[in-house]
């Protein structure tokens, strides 16, 4: 292989990769426009926040090596789904599966697969919703349909999956089974401020009714 093949190979994935960077633009750019657009209606915001990331050129290549798909750019864009990452942290449960709605039923958005890790939690206690989606991306010279992940979850399910994330690769995957079970109940008292606070948030009044004037509307804590 020469050093021009090189140049060429290198810049055939450095473009290959700018596709999965204009998708997160675009899925973020839908979200950001939900976001702004509850706000504009004075509405109840479900978004708390959201991230991005572009999984780098190593662990792209990691992964196809790992799971020994074929190491050719048709085969990655086949395989590797996860390339572009976008995180939606919503305040309560029930905004989930509003926000997934409200991008399943887009157009331009094709809903290649699902995972539900809320209803069927990890056995480390991982909760999540994971979709893969897939999204036109218009350059200039061409059109492709680039996937994204989409991992929609609440604050204290983030929360935890952040620490867990830590101390997994701190014990590089080996983690003790002490501190494991401790993780597993960490994971549970997650999920039980997840259901005390929607249960919380149905009291509160959205109908912008004076809870003083209206005794059933009274919050009993
Ligand atoms: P990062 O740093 O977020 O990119 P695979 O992707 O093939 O290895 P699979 O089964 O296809 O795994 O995907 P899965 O498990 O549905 O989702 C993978 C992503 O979900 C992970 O990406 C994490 O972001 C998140 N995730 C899944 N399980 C856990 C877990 O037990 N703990 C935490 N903290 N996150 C989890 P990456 O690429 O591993 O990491």
């Amino acid at each position: 292989v020469s050093i021009e093949d090189i140049r060429v190979l290198r810049g055939q994935f450095l473009d290959f990769m700018l596709d999965y960077k204009f998708a997160i633009d675009e899925i973020t750019t839908k979200i950001n426009i939900l976001r702004e657009d509850f706000n504009n209606a004075n509405e109840y915001n479900p978004i708390e926040h959201i991230n991005s990331r572009l999984k780098s050129p190593e662990s792209v290549l990691e992964k196809v090596q790992r799971k020994n798909y074929p190491m050719n750019l048709a085969s990655i864009r086949e395989n590797v789904l996860d390339i572009a990452g976008v995180r939606v942290i919503c305040s309560f449960i029930s905004d989930i599966v509003k926000i997934r709605d409200m991008l399943a039923g887009q157009e331009d958005i094709t809903v290649l697969e699902e995972r539900d890790y809320i209803t069927n939690r990890k056995p480390n206690g991982y909760q999540s919703l994971h979709l893969i989606v897939s999204i036109p991306v218009f350059r200039s010279h061409r059109t492709a349909r680039i996937p994204v992940e989409i991992q929609i979850r609440t604050i204290a399910m983030d929360f935890w999956a952040s620490l867990e994330h830590k101390i997994y690769y701190k014990y590089r995957g080996e983690v003790p089974p002490n501190l494991q079970a401790e993780l597993t109940q960490a994971a549970e008292a997650a999920t039980r401020l997840d259901e005390k606070m929607e249960s919380l948030h149905r009291l509160v009044d959205h109908t912008g009714r004076d809870p003083h004037q209206d005794p059933s509307e009274t919050l009993d804590l």
